[in-house]
């Protein structure tokens, strides 16, 4: 698929220490350590409803991941899928009598278009589920030869008691596996399977249903799968870093890892498994089957700054769960107007070596696991500063392009 545009991106002075991020799998925060290509996988959208703030902030969260490796001298080979044959998607094509390929071509132009403005470096591959039915195929035919397939009624199912590690990723204990696996896409009620917890691979077609040729039969991909065909073919085993919201953790990431794991008797899947905040409002967490959503697209067409919508989202460390508010809103175009007069009045050479600190405090901050709102303390204070001294103590500059390397937020917009 097309992504979209990438933003520039200036490179800095100096370099600061190796990130660091909190792996669910250890449950610790430990270094990445990638080589001079870092590589990491990040879970795209389902297609079927526009870029809500929950989205804006996992992706914003890892756009944080890619930064700062690339200011750290790595190239970034970023994959990311589009889930664009689902469940939901022809749900909600049945709801509405719209064509699903329509809704999944329009939904993920419309996403496009928005990470576009909030400046989220692209992915270097964007592959849909669609496009990677081949490497699915391959996939399933290779669990197959380790004997972790079995067929009930002409679907395709992963055996989870192939993988001796199975739980490696969420620690969960059985009991709570099965509730997420109910809710989030699983079947564990359905008789004949040989575990509640296994996972669909293949789905044979079932009338009124899209369905692809293959060796596999007539049918379509299963959901964890799909992730890690494109992963793997992609990246190989053992990437940086796999990302995506807190709510992949089970089952997604946990099958995905199993999947690959046992397909390729190679370990780890991926080095990190790094996940996000749950992003609420009015006290539930926002998501298209509740229809409680801020869309991004709204905000831009009201005239938002795209730059305030990614500070607002940077205002909160990327995995605490938070309620959007239009207070979260007011606080961050506060804050841009504020950074970016105090950019356009800095033009003090002296004021360089504070600019330099700064850019150290917030590459130090960033380094912690994206200690974001550590990072953006250190250019209120810079700006501050700025504004009290009229300008002339302060260097906008190295300021302005550390905030838009590190931080993807352009301080030379309106109100500079
Ligand atoms: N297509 C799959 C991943 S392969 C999927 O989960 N799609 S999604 O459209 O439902 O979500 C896309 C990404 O946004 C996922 O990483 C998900 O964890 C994240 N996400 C969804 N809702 C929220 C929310 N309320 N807060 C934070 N992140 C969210
Ligand atoms: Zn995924």
């Amino acid at each position: 698929m097309q992504s979209w545009p990438a933003p520039d991106v200036p490179r800095l002075p100096g370099g600061g220490p190796p990130l660091r991020l909190f792996d669910s799998a250890t449950e610790q925060i430990r270094p990445t350590a990638p080589a001079a290509e870092a590589r990491i996988y990040v879970c795209g959208i389902t297609p079927y409803d526009a870029t809500h703030m929950g989205h804006a902030a996992t992706y914003v969260a890892f756009d944080m991941v890619q930064r700062y490796w690339l200011d750290a001298g790595h190239t970034v080979h970023y994959v990311q899928n589009v889930t664009d044959i689902d469940d939901p998607l022809l749900e909600r094509a049945a709801a509405t009598g719209q064509d699903w390929r329509d809704i999944a071509r329009r939904e993920t132009e419309l996403f496009s278009r928005d990470m576009e403005a909030l400046r989220v470096i692209p992915p270097r591959d964007f592959i849909g589920a669609v496009e990677s039915i081949p490497w699915v195929v391959d996939c399933v035919q290779r669990l197959r030869e380790r004997g972790a397939v079995y067929e009930l009624d002409g679907d395709l199912y992963f055996d989870v008691t192939s993988d001796r590690l199975f739980g490696e990723v969420s620690h969960l204990d059985e009991s709570e596996m099965l509730r997420l696996f109910g809710e989030r896409g699983g079947d564990p009620g359905r008789p004949g399977k040989r575990h509640a917890l296994d996972p669909l691979l293949w789905r044979a077609a079932r009338p009124d249903e899209p369905a692809w040729d293959t060796a596999l039969g007539h049918g379509r991909p299963g959901w964890h799968i799909e992730c890690v065909a494109i992963a793997l073919d992609t990246l190989g085993m053992g990437f940086d870093v796999q990302g995506g919201g807190r709510d992949l953790v089970f089952p997604h990431h946990e099958m995905g890892a199993s999947h690959a794991e046992v397909m390729t008797a190679d370990w780890p899947f991926a080095r990190h498994y790094v996940h996000g905040g749950m992003v609420g409002l009015d006290g539930e967490k926002m998501s298209k089957s509740r229809g409680n959503l801020v869309f991004v697209s709204r905000l831009l067409q009201a005239g938002v700054d795209p730059g305030a919508i990614r500070l607002a989202l940077l205002g909160q460390h990327y995995r605490s769960d938070w309620e959007w508010t239009p207070q979260v809103l007011a606080g961050a175009e506060d804050r841009l107007a504020r950074w970016r007069a105090a950019a356009a009045e800095a033009d003090g050479a002296a004021g360089e070596s504070s600019a330099l600190r700064t850019l150290d405090v917030m590459r130090d901050r960033l380094s912690d696991d994206l200690d974001t709102p550590g990072a953006l303390a250190a250019i209120d204070r810079w700006a501050q500063e700025a504004l009290r001294s009229g300008g002339a103590a302060a260097d906008g500059r190295v300021v302005a392009e550390a905030c838009d390397a590190l931080l993807g937020v352009d301080l030379t917009g309106p109100g500079a």
